[in-house]
């Protein structure tokens, strides 16, 4: 698929999963996918941190193939090698992964995706030509064991204002807070932990789209 249809797609993605299988409530990653994609989500990213990369790219394959036969964007975290082996859709960078500039040139025909803390990374990392931000976190999350300070939804404006690419939020964001979020402007919302540890996450992802699309 070439990259203008990728970005076609990007942007009409709303809630945006992301997977950790120790947040899964005992089910493995493959289950959430196929779950999440029975809700209804157009999009997910393979986010594993405790995989050897062997297991990794092995997981990546099975994700590209549902992917694929479901019509769902596939993003793989950190790693710019196992997203050009898998022919996933895009790939999601963190401040401390290969700079934006050189996964570009490494995938050009790939989105890529950074994530950001404030404003100056956030304009950064579009200068540097990412394809979408996201901005996080918005509150306190257990998930990430690294994370800056929360920004708190309010930031979302101020950040997102000089940002003409789609841009994700994420952190600490559920049923009981996306209202206030999507409040402030955010469309499309970035999600571990309220979707891994749903017990229905097919259901859980449906009422999160209907809230997200209630808004515009
Ligand atoms: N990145 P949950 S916050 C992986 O702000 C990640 O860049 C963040 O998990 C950032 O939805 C985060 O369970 C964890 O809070 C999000």
């Amino acid at each position: 698929m070439n990259k203008a249809s990728l970005l076609d797609r990007l942007d009409k993605i709303d809630i945006y999963p992301v997977t950790c299988e120790n947040l899964s409530a005992g089910r493995s990653n493959v289950e959430v996918l196929t779950e999440v994609i029975r809700g209804g989500a157009k999009i997910i990213q393979l986010r594993e941190k405790q995989y050897c990369l062997r297991e990794f790219y092995k997981l990546a394959v099975i994700f590209r193939k549902i992917t694929t036969e479901a019509g769902v964007l596939l993003i793989i975290n950190d790693h710019v090698d196992i997203a050009l082996a898998v022919q996933a859709d895009g790939i999601h960078l963190g401040q401390d992964d290969l700079p934006v500039p050189m996964a570009l040139k490494l995938a050009p025909g790939l989105i890529i995706g950074a994530s950001t803390h404030n404003r100056e990374e956030a304009l950064q990392a579009q200068k540097d030509g990412a394809d979408y931000i996201n901005i996080g976190p918005i509150y306190p999350t257990k998930t990430k064991e690294k994370v800056a300070r929360f920004l708190g939804p309010g930031a979302i404006p101020a950040i997102s204002a000089g940002i003409h690419v789609p841009f994700t939020v994420m952190g600490g964001i559920n049923a009981s807070n996306i209202d206030e979020v999507a409040a402030q402007g955010a469309r499309r919302i970035a999600m571990v932990s309220a979707i891994t540890k749903a017990p229905d996450i097919a259901e859980t992802v449906r009422m999160l789209r209907k809230r997200i699309s209630g808004q515009s």
